[in-house]
């Protein structure tokens, strides 16, 4: 099996002005490719080349040898994740089932957003911003690099890439701006009630 790029769930320019056309033809079409590229180039002629992605991501995890494999996997993961984690007309408070589990579990909205943007602007260089599912409770979690909630036990919901090339287009160095952009227009509630186990 060969790993392919995964489409956008949405037209290029469908998140403008929040996320342009022009962040999308270097993010997706360049960045997500190349990952996908190296694991191909990893992974030839190997056994592990006919597992599924998450396979691969959870196999090498635990072998420090195979590092590269990981962080390529992973990489192809967070970001169709990422794509899927957004939406036109989305952000704002969420509905459903998360939103009742993040009264329980998280203070309420209000406090979902202090943690959140928390985590996305205290991930110090690289990384990712989440929402998971930590057993049968929310919680909002950070990684650095390519790390990601699979190989901790969690189930991620929804996340946003913190990476510089995620924002630097669009918002220069102004990464709270953009995650604030990212709270109030792009998060898609309906992936992430999807998401939930
Ligand atoms: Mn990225």
């Amino acid at each position: 099996m060969t790993f392919t790029l995964s489409p956008l769930p949405y037209a290029t320019d469908a998140l403008a002005p929040y996320m342009s056309a022009e962040t999308f033809s270097f993010h997706h079409a360049k960045h997500h490719q190349a990952y996908v590229t190296n694991l191909n180039g990893l992974l030839e002629g190997k056994p592990l080349a006919n597992e599924s992605l998450e396979a691969v991501i959870t196999t090498a995890a635990k072998d420090p040898a195979m590092a590269g494999v990981f962080n390529n996997a992973a990489q192809v993961w967070n970001h169709t994740f990422f794509w899927s984690s957004m939406k036109p007309g989305g952000g704002g408070k969420p509905t459903g089932k998360i939103a009742d589990m993040m009264d329980r579990d998280l203070g309420g909205y209000d406090e979902f957003v202090k943690a959140f943007k928390a985590a996305a602007t205290t991930q110090f260089g690289s990384g990712w911003a989440w929402l998971v599912q930590d057993g049968d409770k929310l919680a909002v979690t950070k990684t650095g690099n390519a790390d990601l909630p699979l190989v901790h036990g969690k189930k991620a919901l929804l996340t946003c890439d913190v990476w510089e090339h995620a924002y630097y287009i669009d918002y220069q160095n102004r990464r709270p701006d953009f995650v604030q952009a990212y709270l109030d227009h792009l998060v898609n509630w309906d992936f992430a009630n999807v998401n939930l186990g």
